[in-house]
């Protein structure tokens, strides 16, 4: 098994079915990737840690899905250099208008690359992590390529 080049955190197990999308892509584009549960506020020295140890672990792109009040991107982007894709995840009462504000409205110095809320922002936070790692291989430039070919006619 390679080593994981995507980091895939999310708040809660509550999280899964809708960041399996992401992983199920990411394999579609045969990515290595970790998965953690991990919670800014229930977990954060453990978050603060990971986050901390990211680069010298070698992984290169971080995905940090959470809902409601969600500082999972934002207190991993507070702590590494490497760039972190946010997925605003939907919960009543709000439905993930909660999320999506608060990943958006990063303040300035510390962004947050944020996705659509649910699973269409699951999805394209995988494509979106693929981008970035594909300006240094090839190999992952042509998957996307092919990809857009397949997305053209209809067949993803
Ligand atoms: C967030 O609160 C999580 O990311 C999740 O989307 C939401 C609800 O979490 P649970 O109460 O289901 O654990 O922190």
């Amino acid at each position: 098994m390679s080593k994981p080049l995507v980091s895939v955190v999310m708040g809660s197990t509550s999280d899964q079915r809708v960041m399996e999308g992401c992983l199920r892509t990411l394999d579609e584009f045969a990515i290595p990737y970790e998965v953690k549960i991990l919670s800014a506020h229930r977990m954060p020295e453990a978050t603060l840690k990971y986050a901390k140890d990211l680069v010298k672990r070698g992984i290169k792109v971080v995905v940090a899905g959470a809902g409601r009040a969600a500082h999972l991107p934002g207190a991993i982007a507070a702590n590494t250099t490497l760039p972190v894709i946010g997925v605003p995840l939907s919960s009543p009462p709000l439905e993930g208008l909660d999320a999506l504000y608060s990943m958006l409205q990063m303040p300035r110095g510390v962004p947050v690359a944020c996705m659509a809320i649910g699973e269409g922002g699951a999805k394209n936070a995988a494509i979106m992590a693929a981008q970035i790692l594909s300006l240094n291989s090839s190999e992952i430039e042509e998957r996307l390529r092919d990809y857009k070919v397949r997305l053209a006619s209809g067949k993803v």
